[in-house]
């Protein structure tokens, strides 16, 4: 009994489990409604090596949930595959001078080995990898449905560049400090054609449904989002200007029309090039030598010395005629809004900044009782009282005063109040090997002309190591015998797109594919989509807020709108779980403080890493390896395990009645367990795991001893809360227990409720303030229950002796107050 042996333990459940099979979800369960349906899902991973301790953390935390709804009797879905399109795979051929899927599947096995081994409970008949043919042939599929709809489609636009990936990248791409999301490396841009989605036709709907998701998705993502999504209110503000068209603004504060003091063009929008004079049109193309160097994320920034040319035009307010000059600049983006602003630049800090650059006007028209931003350089954005504003004057509430000028705006002709969206549509196309071909073939005579759904996937040539290199063009240009062929329209000569999806395309459906991931009909099976669906949970990293997690929830809607879902979300909760780090430092080479996975696993077993990051703090938080003990949490284990070996050695002696005390601990803690885990406090069920181990010990050593049901009791609950963090002990002290594999497959214990009641407290009655009695109640007892037993207490009864009872004041449980009379 003494040595717990962790290796051999896993060893020796591992193939156990598999033959049962018992984390199959149950289609047509689900489908027939006869058992209730969860669908659990946690992000995919990307094949780049094996499994680090962030893999291990979440699915740790998720296998928690997944095990709870089995027990609960819930047909859960739970599966599992390998996002493994992408850049690593890529890189490392080019390195190796080998072909990607050497490299993607060679470590799908390695994280494959590892997960197995990890006891997840995983749905392992669903696997999939995005880079499969099977899989990215419905990838090119939704694409060109898509297309069928208007919402992909190509332009020519500035696009961020990645001078070190060679590829163009999405603005979700570009981190907050301009660099790319990958590599790091400072993003450019570069004016090219490219393929977009049209997330910004669902802006709206992206934006409103972010009030709903608001109480379940855990974390900063719905607030994330709707700051990227960025709804605004405003008008379109039209300009005279002289000797042109007018031009339009997009403006939040058309209230202050009266300080505009000048006007700023996108420097790099084709506006710019037709307003400019003769005079000023060199001196605009030496600025957009400078611009063109520069990220939106730059350019938008407030910090930043502002630049810029006067174009030599004038505009006209048209609230007051007065003429303003127009200028350039890149801190207006061309892409957003109509590319043109109206300088307010008491009001604005950005135009402010250039006001004072460039040594134009400041007016201010909305007294906010702070100094005047012209003296101090400090922008006013508040509430305030309208000065210098015609209509305005006196008013001081800013959305009065912005509805009065739409009004005024709207009866002029001059302006129209709308709703603007800082969310732009998807660029999605890239020019890198690894991922699935755009299905499209350009015909000189047809045009975009789709490839035809018998003819998908268009697979990609074989090419690897230097064909691979980056160049600025998408290497399967080199595949001339791949890009040549006839159009499927008119048979004459073609070139096929030589462009790949991102792979944040294949992994926004991944989820769909698993509901009948080797169907090769269709993408998914809409019944099996209305039974599973939506997402119960979906566990992941922040880290995707506004990627994954917005690009799965556009695609939804489009899907739904295709008429395949009847869900309007993807993800009816979502939880993110935190990082782990080591000594309060992100894990990183360069701190040399990594901790590696396998080697833990080595040395604690699976069990105990599992549980040490399940206990270490509630799943949102981050865990910093450097305050747990895995160690402890092995020791722990083994307790727990003792326990089922007594209970196991004691069989046959004589069984006493089952300490209701005992009892009582087991029966709570299964009862807080079920609302803990509901809430995710996982933590908690780990702690309150461990007092029931406890509390179990010391009933065998100091109590009623291992033959008293009420243990054996104990050990099972044991046994079965562990399961949902340590799986294998779990098992082990199942069967020591005798029963049957798996403990996966138990019933969840039924509670008690009479077990569930406190023990008795003690009332005590006092009369005129002295204690005349001690009653021993029920801690739920009534009031009026608690004041007839005082009442009758013959000591009680005594003490009152035969006098007026004025007052009876009740505090139940604890008090009763008897106020006598004369
Ligand atoms: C005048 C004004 C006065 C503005 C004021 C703000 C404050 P959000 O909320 O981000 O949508 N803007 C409009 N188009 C732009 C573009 N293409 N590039 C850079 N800035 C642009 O902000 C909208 C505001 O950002 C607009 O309202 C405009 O400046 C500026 F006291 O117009 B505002
Ligand atoms: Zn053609």
């Amino acid at each position: 009994d003494a040595h717990y042996d962790v290796h051999a333990v896993e060893e020796k459940w591992l193939p156990v489990w598999e033959r049962l099979d018992a984390f199959r979800a149950d289609d047509a369960a689900a489908l027939s409604g006869e058992r209730e349906k969860r669908y659990a899902l946690t992000m995919f991973p990307y094949p780049s090596g094996d499994l680090h301790m962030g893999h291990a953390e979440v699915f740790a935390i998720h296998d928690v949930l997944a095990r709870y709804w089995r027990f609960r009797g819930h047909d859960v879905l739970n599966p599992m595959g390998w996002d493994s399109f992408g850049l690593p795979a890529e890189n490392a051929a080019i390195r190796n001078d080998e072909h990607p899927a050497t490299y993607t599947y060679a470590n799908i096995e390695t994280q494959f080995e590892s997960m197995r081994r990890y006891g997840v409970s995983f749905d392992w008949s669903r696997r999939l990898h995005t880079s499969d043919p099977e899989y990215y042939r419905w990838t090119q599929w939704l694409f060109l449905k898509f297309r069928e709809q208007g919402l992909a489609y190509r332009k020519n636009s500035p696009v961020n560049w990645c001078p070190n990936d060679q590829t163009v990248l999405a603005n979700e791409q570009v981190l907050a400090d301009g660099t790319c999301e990958r590599c790091g490396a400072e993003v450019t841009k570069r004016e090219l054609t490219q393929w977009y989605f049209r997330t910004t036709h669902y802006a709206q709907e992206l934006h409103d449904c972010l009030d709903d998701l608001q109480d379940s998705w855990i974390g900063k993502v719905v607030n994330a989002q709707r700051n990227w999504i960025g709804r605004s209110e405003g008008a379109h503000v039209s300009f005279a200007v002289e000797g042109h068209d007018p031009i339009t603004v997009f403006t939040t504060r058309p209230d202050t029309l009266w300080g505009a003091t000048f006007m700023v063009v996108a420097a790099d929008a084709k506006l710019a090039g037709e307003l400019v004079t003769t005079e000023q049109a060199q001196a605009l193309e030496d600025y957009l030598v400078e611009v063109r160097k520069a990220s939106d994320i730059d350019r938008l920034a407030t910090d930043r010395p502002k630049s810029g040319v006067f174009l030599g035009t004038y505009a006209v307010n048209p609230v007051n005629g007065e003429r303003l000059p127009i200028w350039a600049s890149d801190y207006v983006l061309a892409d957003y809004g109509t590319g043109a602003i109206m300088a307010v630049p008491a009001h604005d800090q950005r135009d402010l900044d250039f006001a004072r650059a460039m040594d134009l006007p400041v007016r201010r028209v909305v007294d906010t009782g702070d100094e005047n931003p012209e003296e101090t350089g400090v922008a006013t954005s508040g509430n305030g009282t309208y000065v210098s504003s015609g209509p305005l004057d006196g008013l001081t509430d800013k959305a009065e005063g912005i509805h009065r000028v739409i009004e005024l705006l709207e009866a002029d002709g001059t302006g129209t109040g709308t709703v603007n969206f800082r969310l732009r549509d998807w660029l999605l196309s890239r020019q890198r090997y690894w991922g699935a071909p755009i299905p499209i073939i350009h015909c000189a005579a047809c045009g975009e002309v789709p490839v035809p759904g018998d003819q998908l996937p268009v697979e990609l040539p074989e090419l690897r190591g230097a064909d691979l290199k980056p160049k600025g063009t998408s290497p399967l240009g080199g595949a001339r015998e791949w890009v040549e062929v006839a159009c499927p329209s008119c048979g004459g000569p073609a070139e096929r797109d030589t462009d790949t999806m991102d792979t944040f395309v294949d992994s926004s459906w991944y989820f769909f594919r698993y509901l009948s991931p080797n169907d090769a009909t269709q993408a998914f099976d809409p019944a099996l989509a209305k039974a599973w669906g939506p997402i119960d949970l979906y566990i992941g990293g922040d880290e995707h807020a506004v990627l994954h997690l917005l690009y799965a929830r556009f695609f939804t809607k489009v899907l739904r709108d295709l008429g395949l879902i009847d869900w309007d979300e993807p993800f009816s909760a979502y939880l993110s779980q935190g990082k782990v780090i080591n000594g309060g430092r992100k894990m990183s080479k360069s701190l040399g403080n990594g901790v590696n996975l396998g080697e833990q696993l080595e040395k604690f077993g699976v069990d105990a890493v599992r549980l040490t990051l399940v206990f270490a703090s509630p799943p949102e938080d981050n865990i910093d390896w450097a305050d747990v003990s895995p160690s402890g949490a092995s020791k722990f284990l083994q307790r727990a395990w003792r326990l089922a070996g007594d209970v196991a050695s004691a069989a046959g002696d004589d069984a006493a009645a089952g300490d209701t005390a005992l009892r009582k601990v087991t029966h709570k803690t299964i009862h807080d367990a079920a609302q803990l885990l509901e809430s995710y406090r996982f933590n908690v069920v780990v702690a309150r795991t461990m007092e029931l181990v406890n509390a179990t010990r010391k009933a065998i050593d100091s109590g009623c001893g291992a033959a008293d049901p009420a243990v054996r009791e104990a050990a099972e609950a044991v046994a079965i809360l562990l399961s949902l963090v340590a799986p294998y002990t779990a098992e082990e002290m199942w069967e020591r227990l005798g029963h049957q594999p798996s403990v996966a497959q138990a019933a969840w214990p039924t509670v008690d409720p009479a077990l569930l009641v406190e023990d008795s407290v003690t009332a005590v009655v006092q009369i005129q303030g002295k204690v005349r009695a001690r009653l021993e109640v029920a801690p739920d007892i009534s009031e009026a229950d608690l004041e007839a037993l005082a009442l009758a207490d013959p000591g009680v009864v005594k003490a009152i002796d035969g006098r007026d009872v004025r007052k009876v004041i009740v505090r139940a449980p604890k008090l009763v107050n008897v106020v006598i009379g004369g």
